[in-house]
Parts: C-alpha cells; structure tokens; sequence
C-alpha cells in the first residue's frame, strides 16, 4: 500500500475540481506548511530550543511542530493578569498527549502515569474524549524526563497531535465481547499504520541517534508536509455510538456476525469545530459511503486519508478538514476518487442502529466469570480533593497485588474509566478503596451525561470557562429536572470554551458553547444516540440566562413528551428547535 505518492505542498489542488494546478495559480501556501516542508521530517530547532533554559517555551514555529510530537505549549490563564501586572514573562508550560489507541493500558501503565502526574506534571491526570490522557503543566526542565518515563512503559506521545492521524478511537472495553476486542485490535492496527516513519520523536526527547548512511527518511503515507489539518479515525460497535461516529473524519461502524466484526459501514466528513461569525466555518456530520469486509479496513482509511492529503485545502487552516474537502467538491467525487485508489469499490452499507452514545456506568460481567468497573470521572479530571481522593484510590486499584498484572483501566471516548477484568474479589476489593476513599458513585442521570471540555486556566483558545464550571450548572440545571418530576430522565449536556467543539457539543440535547468571559450561547436538540446535530436556541447568555431559558423548555417536555421521547426529539417535534435554524453560532 502507500496510495498514490504524496504531492508536495505547492502543488497541492485547491478550488476548482475540475482545473489541473496549471489552470489557476494555487492560493499560497499557509504559515504552517513552511514550518512541516522546512522541519526536516518535524526536528527544526526543537532539540536545541529544548536544551535553552531561559526560554520557558518554544519559537512559534517551533511550538506548532512541537504538536506533532504530542505537545502543546501553554500558559496558566488564571495567573495572566497578576504576572502581567508584575511585569513578568507568563507562566508558561506544556501540555504532553499520551497516544493510547482504543483508550486501553495495563494497570501497571497507569500507575507509571500517576506517577508522572506527580512527579513531572501537576499532579493530576486528564481523560479525554479522544480516550487518551493529558498531562498539563509540565515545565520545560521535565519534558524529557517525563517522556522517557511514558517511553519506559511502552507507551508515547507520537502524533497525538499535529497534523497527522489522532488517536484512533475504538468503542469502549475490549474485554466486553469478540466484537469489542475486534475493534479494538482494528484501531491499534490503523493507529500503527498511520504512525509517522520519522525518527525525530525519539531523537529528540529520548536520546536515540539519528542513522546516518543507507536509505533517505521518508513519510511512504504522508509526505514531507503530512496532512492538510488533523485527522481523526473511531471504530464504533453498534447500539453504543460511544465514540460519536458522525463527528470523525473518517468512522467504521461495525457489523457483527455471529459474535465477530465480519465488516464495517464506513462514514467520512464528520467535524465539530467552527468559528463564531464565519459561517463558511461549521459542524458537519459524517456521510454514510458504504460497506467493506473487515480485511479492507486499512485499504479504505488509507484511500481517504490520502484523498485529503492530496485534496485538502493546504492554503486556509480553517477550511483544511475534510469536511470542507468533501463539501467544496462534492460528495459524488469523492466518492469516485476513494473508489479510484481501491482495489474495488466499497459495497453498499449495510444496516446498523445506535441506542445511544453516552456510557453504560456501574459493574458488568462478561461470560469469563470477569468484571468490569465503568467509572464516572467528572470531565475526565483525576485529581484528590478534600472530600473525594480519586487520583489516590485509582493508584491503589492499580497496586493491588495480583490485579495490578492483570488488571485493565480503558479510557472511554466519554471521558470515563472502566477498570477492567477484576476477579470476584478483586471487584469487592475495589468497592472497598473506592468507597474508603470517598468516590462518588452515585450521581444523577444529567450529570451522568454531561461532558466537558478542559478550557481554562490551561487551554489557549478557550473563550469561557468549561470543565470548571459545568459540574455546579448542572446541580443548578438538576434542580429544576427535579421541580418537574425528571431527575430520572436521560439527557446530554456538553459544554466547550469556544466553538472548537472538543467535547463534541453540536451533538448534544442541550449545549452550551463559550462566547466570551461568562457568556454562552445555548443550542438545543441533539439526537439521544449522537446522529444529529442540535441548533443556536439563544445567544450570549450569562448564568441567570441560561437557567431562566431552560426553565420553560424543560417544563413544556414535562408536560408535552410522549412515552419514552427524549429531550432532543421532543424539541424537534414542538417546533422549538427548526431545521431551517441558523447553523451558525
Ligand atoms: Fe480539541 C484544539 C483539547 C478533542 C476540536 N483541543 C484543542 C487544544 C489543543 C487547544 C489548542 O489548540 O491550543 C485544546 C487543549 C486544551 C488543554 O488545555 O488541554 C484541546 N480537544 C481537547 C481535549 C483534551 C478536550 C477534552 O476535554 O477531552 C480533547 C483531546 C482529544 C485527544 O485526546 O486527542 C479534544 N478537539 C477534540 C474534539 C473531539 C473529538 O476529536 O472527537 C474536537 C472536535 C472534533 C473535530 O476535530 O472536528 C476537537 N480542538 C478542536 C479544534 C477545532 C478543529 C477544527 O478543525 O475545527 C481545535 C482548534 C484547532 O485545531 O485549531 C482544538
Ligand atoms: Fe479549548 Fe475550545 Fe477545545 Fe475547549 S473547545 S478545550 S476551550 S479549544
């Protein structure tokens, strides 16, 4: 395989399908293009800038390549006004992404990783909806360090970021069924496959030499300038939409025949992000293609990754997904071109339905007399606080004698933890830490659903609040679910920052999307199972708003739902929520 070479960078077509690059002079490269086609395989001047202590952070260019390798160059937001105030340079650090296909590690690796949260980072660790792990706050001095702790344990930051393939995404627990550990086997494969060749991550922060002599380093997928913008991959097993299939470039949907993955349907074009007053800029649900057998998988993801490798927009990173890619030139041609790079085209989709795509929480048992532990992690954050010592109790889990050789934690694409394959005693032993280190097990249906994003103090981009101040808007919001008798119903909250959508929020039943400090805008009417994307209800909204424009809406569902009908469903049907909405936030 290896599809069809790579063009570089100023040769890549942009605009007109049907125009040769020699038609129309192609719009400039962007910035970044430069930096990947000048990194020499995405080393530039990392090593040394590395080495330099006085700079606590990077070069720009450097800190946009230092992503490639799973890093991102930050700032304590919080501390911005007093240091600014004290003339003093920001607090800067990094924030290191683990890649952990399918979200599954031994027990042993994750005590490794509590202990580098300790030692080399800010103690904590942070889930997140891609089933991986983040380390924020590690200062420049520690990089290496820690990294080499992560390479210890057979583990690594490669393209957890950049432009390049994601994490890969698998439904959650592959100890639950042959079908789960199918696919989670397919996105450790696809994440394998999509590796970047280049020796840099190694060489830079473990201490490999580069070779010299023999064959030229080369990228045989990608080219000296990768991708266009990041890609992301998720395997999904059908009823559980857990990996939220319609948000991802590129998804397979399993089709299960007698208790195996005999093939998937396959969906591309799905995204989240957007900017706020640039309407050429919007989610997007993925487009069912087709069917292909499960031995093909690689064949196909490798046929779209390079269709937007060769096609993505290379000059604007705001329209560079491939969403944009499918849109700009239609559906029908790319279709036609994925065919054209495969062996044979794909097969009409089979059929498939989703239940839901939040997960399943509490103990489940598997036919190996095994049990299985889906533990709610508040938006993903291992931490101790006063009345509640997760982070504590987790490292415990991890250390029990026996379970800690054969013991699993699985990160899910919900930002939760499934504490995997515990004997019968071990499981009364983890009911016993869990409860002796005060983890709260009972929480409400709302809160059950809600998700978000990790915004301030960390996160550059973010506009509001989010992972901080969504747990006391949903006891706000459970107040007034409770006021009209529906603290048992199901339904999703996500919150994001900002527009980017990392916690995959045009997806939800209710989501409430960061304007600006305090402000919000609020959309409404995802679909329970995530096939849907909800619209802007109101905008801007402060605290007292939002709560004030649930109230009414909440009470009608109250009065108005039909058996069994979602929150989401209900809006659509009364007519408060409208298809012809604005997309737009
Ligand atoms: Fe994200 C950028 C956090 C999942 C869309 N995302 C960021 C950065 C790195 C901010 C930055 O560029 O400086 C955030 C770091 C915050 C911090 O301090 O840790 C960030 N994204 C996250 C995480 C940690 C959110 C979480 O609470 O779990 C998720 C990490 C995933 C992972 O492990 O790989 C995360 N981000 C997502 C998702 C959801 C998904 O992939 O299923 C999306 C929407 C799907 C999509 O890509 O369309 C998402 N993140 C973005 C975007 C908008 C991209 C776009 O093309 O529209 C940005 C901004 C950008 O890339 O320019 C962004
Ligand atoms: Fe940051 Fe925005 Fe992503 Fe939240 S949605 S983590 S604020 S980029």
């Amino acid at each position: 395989m290896g599809g069809t070479p790579p063009k570089p960078a100023q040769a890549v077509a942009v605009g007109d399908p049907g125009r040769s690059a020699s038609d129309s002079l192609p719009a400039a490269p962007s910035h970044n293009e430069g930096i990947k086609a000048r990194s020499d395989f995405l080393r530039g001047t990392l090593s040394e800038e590395l080495d330099r202590a006085a700079l606590g952070g990077l070069s720009e260019d450097a800190s946009q390549l230092v992503k490639f390798h799973g890093m991102y160059v930050q700032d304590d937001r919080d501390l911005r006004p007093e240091r600014a105030k004290r003339k003093l340079d920001r607090a800067v650090s990094f924030m290191a992404r683990l890649r952990i296909p399918a979200g599954v590690l031994t027990a042993r690796q994750y005590l490794a990783l509590d202990r580098i949260a300790t030692e080399r980072a800010n103690g904590t660790l942070r889930l997140t909806t891609r089933q991986t792990i983040q380390f924020h706050g590690i200062i420049k001095s520690n990089v290496r360090a820690a990294l080499r702790a992560i390479d210890a344990e057979l583990l690594d930051t490669v393209a957890a970021c950049g432009d390049v393939n994601r994490n890969v995404m698998a439904a959650a627990n592959p100890y639950r069924s042959r079908a789960h550990a199918d696919a989670a086997e397919a996105a450790a494969r696809l994440s394998a496959h999509f590796l970047p060749r280049t020796g840099a991550w190694r060489e830079i922060f473990i201490g490999d030499r580069r070779v010299r002599g023999g064959e030229p380093e080369s990228e045989p997928i990608y080219g000296a300038t990768y991708l266009p913008r990041k890609f992301k991959i998720a395997i999904a097993v059908p009823p559980a939409n857990d990996v939220d299939v319609y948000a991802q470039d590129l998804a397979f949907v399993a089709i299960v025949e007698e208790g195996a993955i005999a093939g998937y349907d396959v969906l591309a074009g799905g995204g989240m992000g957007m900017t706020h007053g640039e309407p050429d800029t919007y989610p997007r649900v993925g487009d069912l293609l087709g069917y292909c057998p499960a031995e093909r998988l690689l064949e196909v993801a490798e046929a779209v990754l390079t269709t937007q490798r060769d096609f993505g927009d290379r000059s604007n990173r705001k329209r560079a997904r491939l969403k944009y890619t499918i849109d700009v030139r239609g559906l029908d041609w790319f279709k036609a071109e994925i065919d054209r790079r495969m062996r044979s085209p794909l097969e009409p989709p089979r059929s498939f339905v989703f239940e839901s795509h939040d997960d399943r929480l509490g103990w489940a048992s598997g036919t190996d007399g095994l049990h299985h532990l889906t533990l709610y992690v508040e938006n993903g954050r291992i931490a101790d606080r006063d009345d509640e010592r997760l982070k504590a109790a987790l490292a415990a889990i991890a250390a029990l004698a026996g379970f800690g050789d054969t013991g699993r934690f699985v990160i899910t694409p919900n930002q939760n933890l499934v504490i995997a394959c515990a004997t019968d005693v071990e499981r009364t032993r983890i009911d016993a830490i869990l409860a002796g280190h005060r983890v709260q097990r009972e929480i409400s249906r709302l809160r059950h659903g809600a998700m978000a994003c990790v915004g301030l103090p960390t996160c550059g981009l973010a506009l509001a609040e989010s992972e901080r101040y969504l747990p006391g808007l949903v006891t706000r919001i459970e107040a007034i679910l409770a006021r009209h008798c529906l603290e048992d119903q199901a339904i999703t909250i996500r919150m994001t920052g900002c527009p980017n959508g990392c916690a995959r929020p045009y997806l939800a039943e209710i989501a409430l999307v960061g304007r600006g400090p305090g402000r919000y805008n609020l959309l409404l009417g995802g679909a329970a199972d995530g096939s849907r994307l909800n619209r802007l209800y109101r905008e801007n909204l402060a605290d007292a708003e939002i709560l004030a424009a649930l109230e009414p809406v909440i009470a009608g569902y109250a009065q108005a739902r039909r058996d069994g009908e979602r929150l989401g469903d209900y809006l659509w049907r009364a007519g408060i929520v409208a298809a012809a909405a604005n997309r737009s936030t």
